[in-house]
């Protein structure tokens, strides 16, 4: 069954040709401004109510106080640790067979306990992500406050607090530059001689759990603060990274100097008319073998260029650049209902169905977090995209890889930021080469693989233990996010690029897979199901000795697996062809595809997640691997496997609709690519619940961030893509229009999504139907379209525009 998509692929590839897309872009002004904007009338308690701001690299977390500011900053290669290798000293290879026959002959605790004596990691966990430190700002002399107000505009990129004390009114502005990498803090008055000001870095506290780590805080006249050090060094590499943060003061009148105590070495600017703040940062991380970089040399040099630029200029040119991507797509659900209300007063409304329009600031926050937390040439989004205040985060805020680094890109293409996902493309070429010697080491495999985590480092390795890190389908997972970016690009050269990543993905499996002693049909082994193993969570009880059983998660040809190698075999073949190499490659991996096990459908109409039905009914665990061929897999669909497309909507059911914000925000893609509008709404609805993170699970904070709890971004960006899902989906060689429209967004329109095939469509809906749509052409590839059982198909020529009525007629130009 999992063939029914190869054919399609096979089909779809070649007729998309080599053109790249044509940004043609329908319109240059985005929604009215006040759907923009995330707004509140006090200042942020905490991190959950602050506001991002980020350039890819640098980003700030804004809490707008008034007499004293914070602002948590952040660089992307701040990590603990240096290059290492990761590769433990059990027997790995050697271990292999024995590890396999236990499996095959039901004995899950003996091959665990195998797997992790000789196959682990030397250190069990990897290197974490860090902050880089506080920027502190007290304002003497503030007496009481009154016409507060801050916002993030998404549509300037810039952090504004606003407010009046006696009669002078006071505006701070916060951007990231991504021309001129700097974090800018701009401060005015509207008379002269009021900004009065201390300024400091400060904010790194020794991680417990790390060991120490050293860093200094000292001044450089005339106006320059410096944080310097390195990060606490990680139990598996002897390097230690090696950071700095520069921030310099520009007043306009008045006067500035250095002022030290014992503690702090600060600038203060005494009654300007207005002050620039500068924060430039970097780590001596040059790629993840080498960190030998010269941190001081590139914060000193972006802080001198910016300090000389205009302030005009800095933020003209910030704006332009952020408009450049931002602006490619618009998103309404119909007119803004009532009065503006505060950010955080609109969640009940929109509880109560009144404000259909969160849905579309939580689309387009999705669309700013990712171009925030991800741009050419620096490191992809990791589980808090850019933006973690924690030494000892959670999880480490690094790269797992068994949903949430995937799902972070899930909005790039059809939400038109396909650059944003540059990073992590680099990164998939990195692991790549990184995991040669996993694949070597523990399964005398050519080719890569990876499981459910990486690092900063690239590391490779198992960790966590053999329930987490026996599965390794995530390197294949990640071919088919490079495949998806040739199918919606057309980039034959990118295709081109990157076919030795999947080669070798492929490579492994081919070396790997082993057949069923009863089926006899090819499997993995030994793998898992995601952190989950039959039973699910009800398995996880406590011992009167505090410690936790747990399910048996070590297993053969896990649904998931199956899934994702089925695919990756398709897009390998497929890619092969287009570019007219490996014939015989083509061949084997064709012929491994065909005997691969098969999807099942088990005793309670599930889509079975093992291949022996063992699903529970109570298992109602947040990771649902099994439906990767729903979403983002394409081998189960409504309309061409419509049995296993209800196995899946049962599955789903049986798990139930709670999660975590991850998982929810999985739900919304599934129900989705089921086409049932009204149950992508309701998981809609709960991934909008306000959420303060103590209670219950999943949610939104009061600053639209994921709550896992803790803060994940992987929930808002899977949320973006979702949204998207439920307007237009062109994953099955047909761009087809309001898939899974609700019932309660009868109207609205949507302006550049992108669908595969390198086209651009607007779509306009009124009372739940569609009263226009306009589809432009990149590539000039022929175009089939469908709303729900009506289908058109034409040709196109690059460049062109076509706009359809409701019946999907071409209307004459
Ligand atoms: C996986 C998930 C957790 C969490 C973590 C970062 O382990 O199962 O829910 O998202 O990644």
């Amino acid at each position: 069954m999992i063939l029914a998509m190869s054919s399609l692929w096979l089909g779809i590839s070649p007729r998309f040709g080599q053109g790249t897309l044509v940004p043609t872009l329908s319109q240059d002004k985005p929604a009215a401004a006040s759907d923009l904007k995330l707004w509140y009338r006090h200042p942020a308690a905490a991190w959950i109510e602050a506001l991002p701001v980020g350039n890819g690299r640098l980003g700030a977390m804004v809490f707008g106080g008034t007499h004293e500011e914070r602002l948590r900053l952040n660089e992307d290669t701040v990590w603990t640790g240096g290059p290492y290798d990761p590769h433990g000293s059990g027997a790995g290879v050697k271990a292999l067979p024995e590890i396999r026959r236990l499996v095959f002959e039901g004995k899950g605790r003996e091959a665990e306990k195998l797997f992790e004596t000789e196959m682990m990691a030397k250190v069990w966990d990897q290197a974490q992500y860090q902050p880089l430190g506080d920027l502190r700002l007290s304002f003497p002399g503030h007496g009481t406050v009154a016409d507060y107000r801050r916002e993030l505009d998404l549509d300037t990129a810039i952090a504004r607090t606003t407010y009046r004390i006696g009669d002078v009114g006071f505006v701070r502005e916060v951007f990231v530059s991504p021309v001129d990498q700097v974090i800018v803090v701009r401060l005015t008055a509207d008379r002269p001689g009021m900004i009065s000001l201390y300024a400091t870095l400060d904010g790194r506290v020794n991680a417990r759990r790390l060991g120490e780590e050293t860093w200094t805080v000292r001044s450089e006249a005339p106006a320059t603060i410096l944080l310097r050090g390195q990060t606490a060094g990680f139990r598996g590499s002897t390097e230690r990274l090696r950071f700095e943060a520069r921030l310099a003061a520009l007043a306009e009148g008045g006067t500035t100097e250095l002022y030290n105590t014992s503690e702090h070495d600060t600038i203060r600017v005494t009654s300007a008319d207005a002050v620039t703040l500068f924060i430039s940062a970097a780590t001596s991380f040059k790629n993840y073998r080498d960190a030998s970089g010269d941190p001081a040399a590139k914060a000193k040099d972006d802080v001198s260029k910016a300090a000389v630029k205009p302030f005009d200029r800095i933020r003209a040119d910030h704006l332009a650049e952020h408009r450049r991507l931002f602006r490619r797509v618009d998103l309404n659900f119909g007119p803004a209902a009532g009065p503006a209300l505060p950010t955080d007063e609109r969640f009940e409304a929109f509880a109560a169905g009144k404000d259909p329009n969160l849905i579309a600031l939580y689309f387009q926050y999705g669309r700013y977090l990712l171009l925030s937390s991800s741009r050419p040439g620096g490191q992809p989004a990791n589980l808090q995209g850019l933006w973690n205040a924690d030494m000892n985060p959670a999880w480490g805020s690094k790269y797992t890889s068994n949903i949430n680094l995937e799902m972070n890109y899930w909005p790039a293409e059809v939400a038109g930021l396909e650059e944003c996902a540059e990073p992590f493309f680099a990164m998939i070429r990195d692991l790549a080469e990184a995991a040669r010697k996993t694949a070597q080491v523990n399964w005398g495999a050519r080719g890569w693989m990876l499981g459910h985590n990486t690092d900063i480092w690239r590391a490779t390795a198992p960790i966590h233990g053999a329930y987490w890190g026996a599965w390794h389908t995530a390197g294949a997972w990640l071919c088919t996010q490079i495949w998806d970016h040739y199918l919606f690009s057309g980039d034959r050269k990118f295709l081109e690029t990157n076919y030795p990543v999947l080669k070798g993905a492929a490579e492994f499996f081919l070396d790997t897979l082993v057949v069923h002693p009863k089926s006899g049909r090819l499997v993995t082994n030994p793998s898992g199901s995601p952190e989950n193993g039959p039973g699910g969570d009800p398995m996880w009880t406590r011992n009167p000795d505090g410690t936790r059983n747990r399910p048996i998660g070590i297993t053969a040809g896990p649904t998931m697996d199956l899934q994702i190698v089925g695919e990756l075999f398709d897009l390998c073949a497929g890619a092969s062809e287009i570019l007219g190499v490996d014939a015989d490659f083509r061949a084997q991996v064709r012929k491994a595809r065909s005997r691969l096990a098969p999807m099942q459908i088990g005793r309670l109409g599930q889509l079975q997640e093992w291949l022996d039905d063992v699903d529970s009914p109570e298992d109602h665990h947040r990771h649902v691997s099994h439906l990767w061929g729903l979403y983002p897999g394409t081998s189960i669909s409504p309309r061409r496997t419509p049995k296993l497309a209800e196995a899946a909507k049962q599955s789903l059911r049986l798990r139930g609709d709670a999660g975590t914000g991850w998982s929810m925000a999985w739900k919304i893609n599934f129900w989705a690519r089921l086409l049932d509008g009204d149950h992508t709404y309701e998981m809609l609805k709960r991934q909008l619940a306000l959420t303060n993170g103590l209670t219950g699970k999943g949610g939104t904070y009061p600053n639209m961030l994921d709550a896992h709890p803790p803060f994940q971004i992987d929930g808002n960006l899977g949320g973006a893509a979702g949204i998207a899902e439920m307007l237009l989906q062109s994953h099955e060689g047909e761009i087809s229009l309001l898939p899974a429209l609700p019932t309660a967004l009868p109207q609205g329109s949507a302006k550049g999504l992108r669908a595969r095939g390198s086209f651009e469509v607007d779509i306009a809906w009124a009372n739940g139907v569609l009263t226009e749509a306009t589809i432009r052409s990149g590539a000039g590839n022929r175009c089939k379209v469908r709303l729900g059982g009506l289908t058109a198909e034409f040709k196109t020529v690059a460049g062109k525009a076509y706009t359809l009525d409701a019946r999907l007629k071409i209307r004459p130009e």
